[in-house]
C-alpha cells in the first residue's frame, strides 16, 4: 500500500473516530440524563414516607385540556366552587414516588358505585372526551397501590373514600377565602395565597401554577397539602419540580413577578384563543417538523457509526 493511500484512510479514519467519540459521547449522555434521574426511585423501592393530597381548580384544569387539542371538552362540577381532587399520592421525602408499587388489587370501577355521585361531584374527571373510569384508574394504579401499604387507604374504596373525606375537611375555597382570596379578574400575588393558606392550616403547602400556552398568563391549578401516615397534616416537602423559591419559605413553580390568575370563569378571550385552528395548525406542524428532524438525524447518525465499523473491520483484517 503506498504511504499516501494510507495518509488518506488515517485521516478518514481519524474523522470517523472523532465522530464515533462524539457519537458515543451524546448517547450516554442522554442515556444518563434518561435512566440517572435522582429524583426517580430505585424501581424496587416502594416504602414511602408521607403523603401529598392534591386539589385542583377546575377552570384552570379545564383550560390545560382544552389548549392540547381542538376537540377536547370539559367536564366541570356542577358545584362551581368546588376544588376538585386529582390525588392522594405517596411520596419519600425529597423524592417523587414511588409509583405503580406491586398489587394484588386491581382497579375495578364497580367497587366504587355506593361512592359514585360524590366522586362525580367533588374527584372530577374533567376530561369530558375520555373513558369515565379512566382518572380514577390512573390514580389507582400510579398511587393507589403504593398508598394502600397504611390500613386507612387498604382497598380501592377506602382509598378513594378518603380521598373525598379530606375533599371536605381541607375545603379549599373557605381555606383561601379565610385570607382574603377569592376568585377574581385581577390575580393574586403568590406570597399572598401562600399565606392565606398558612394562617388557616399553618401547615407548608404547595402551590402549582400553569402557564397558558397561548395567553402566556399564570394559572393557579393546585393547591397540595401534605398528610403522614396517621392521615395528620404535616408540612409539604420539596419534591421535584417544586422547589423552594425566592426567600426560601414557599414551595411553588407560580411565577413570582406575574399575578397568578383565579378566574371564576374563563375571560372570553380564552375561547378566542382556544377557536383560532390555526394555532394549532402552527403547533402541529412545528411539532411534525421537529420530530422528523430527530428521526433523520439519528438515521444519520446511525449511518455514520456503521460507515466506521466497517472501516475498522476492514482494518483489521
Ligand atoms: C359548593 O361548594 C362550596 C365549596 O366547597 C361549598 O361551600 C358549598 O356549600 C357548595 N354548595 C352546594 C350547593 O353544595
Ligand atoms: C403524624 O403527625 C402527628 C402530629 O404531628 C404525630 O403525633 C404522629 O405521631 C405522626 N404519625 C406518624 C406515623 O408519623
Ligand atoms: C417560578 C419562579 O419564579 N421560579 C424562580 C425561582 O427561583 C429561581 C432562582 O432564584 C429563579 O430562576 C426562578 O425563575
Amino acid at each position: 500500500m503506498s504511504k499516501k493511500f494510507l495518509m488518506k484512510n488515517y485521516n478518514k479514519m481519524e474523522r470517523s473516530q472523532y465522530f464515533c467519540i462524539v457519537i458515543l459521547v451524546l448517547l450516554q449522555t442522554s442515556f444518563c440524563q434518561e435512566f440517572n434521574n435522582d429524583n426517580e426511585l430505585e424501581s424496587n423501592d416502594f416504602d414511602w414516607d408521607y403523603l401529598v393530597y392534591s386539589q385542583r381548580w377546575p377552570i384552570t384544569g379545564c383550560a390545560e385540556w382544552e389548549e392540547k387539542n381542538k376537540a377536547n371538552t370539559c367536564n366541570l362540577p356542577s358545584n362551581n366552587s368546588i376544588w376538585t381532587v386529582h390525588g392522594l399520592w405517596p411520596n419519600k421525602i425529597g423524592k417523587e414516588g414511588p409509583f405503580n408499587c406491586p398489587s394484588a388489587i386491581h382497579f375495578d370501577p364497580t367497587q366504587l358505585e355506593p361512592i359514585m355521585d360524590e366522586l362525580k361531584a367533588r374527584w372530577v374527571n374533567i376530561e369530558a372526551n375520555t373513558n369515565a373510569n379512566s382518572f380514577w384508574k390512573h390514580e389507582w394504579d400510579k398511587h393507589g397501590t403504593c398508598a394502600s401499604q397504611i390500613p386507612q387507604l387498604n382497598s380501592i374504596v377506602n382509598y378513594f373514600s378518603q380521598g373525598l373525606e379530606l375533599n371536605l375537611n381541607y375545603d379549599i375555597p373557605s381555606i383561601l377565602s379565610q385570607g382574603g382570596i377569592v376568585p377574581k379578574e385581577t390575580g393574586y400575588n403568590v406570597h399572598d395565597i401562600n399565606k392565606a393558606i398558612m394562617s388557616t392550616l399553618n401547615k407548608r403547602p404547595v402551590i402549582e401554577c400553569e402557564v397558558d400556552r397561548r395567553t402566556k398568563e399564570v394559572l393557579l391549578n393546585e393547591i397540595r397539602i401534605c398528610f403522614n401516615k396517621s392521615l395528620e397534616l404535616v408540612d409539604c416537602m420539596p419534591q421535584h419540580p417544586i422547589h423552594f423559591n425566592d426567600s426560601g419559605d414557599m414551595l411553588t413553580n407560580c411565577k413570582l413577578d406575574k399575578p397568578v390568575m383565579y378566574y371564576s370563569e374563563l375571560p372570553s378571550y380564552y375561547a378566542d384563543f382556544y377557536n383560532d385552528f390555526t394555532f394549532y395548525e402552527e403547533y402541529d406542524k412545528k411539532l411534525k417538523i421537529h420530530q422528523l428532524q430527530r428521526h433523520y438525524k439519528f438515521r444519520e447518525d446511525l449511518l455514520d457509526l456503521y460507515k466506521f465499523v466497517k472501516l475498522l473491520i476492514w482494518l483489521s483484517i
